[in-house]
């Protein structure tokens, strides 16, 4: 083998382990994601407060079915016009006071979970509540 056989299998050589060399290079970099890509996480849906204005005398509440959303806050403002009552929905452990006629209270919770709620007023040992006063909530 003379001179030039060696200098040609040496560029061969290179020339083919430089190749591999970007192949693994090109390989490696498709495989790492882009730089800078931002990490997906889906926020929680911001709940809005909604508000409600609910009315209270024997045996009824003014309004006899509330809609929101999942993830909103419940606000209702329970006024008593007549006697005395309360407005209570167990699973979210939201309670307005027993309050006489004529007056308000407020009460609030986040709707966190979907489905059909009662509520109702827990006055008299549910004989209110038995006599029609109730109310559904629904959460979507
Ligand atoms: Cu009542």
């Amino acid at each position: 083998m003379n001179k030039w056989g060696l200098w040609i299998i040496v560029a061969a050589v290179v020339l083919i382990g430089g190749a591999f060399y970007l192949m693994s290079g090109q390989q490696s970099v498709t495989q790492i994601p882009p730089a800078g890509e931002p990490i997906i996480e889906s926020p929680a849906p911001a709940g809005e407060v909604k508000s409600f204005e609910v009315e209270g005398k024997p045996f009824e509440f003014s309004l006899k079915e509330i809609r929101v959303n999942e993830g909103d806050r419940v606000r209702i403002t329970f006024k008593n016009t007549e006697g005395m009552h309360d407005w209570v929905i167990d699973e979210f452990s939201a309670r307005a006071k027993q309050i006489q006629a004529g007056e308000t209270d407020t009460v609030e919770f986040v709707a966190n979970k979907k489905g059909t709620f009662e509520y109702y007023c827990s006055v008299g040992n549910g004989f209110h509540r038995q006599q029609g006063m109730v109310g559904k909530l629904i959460v979507e």
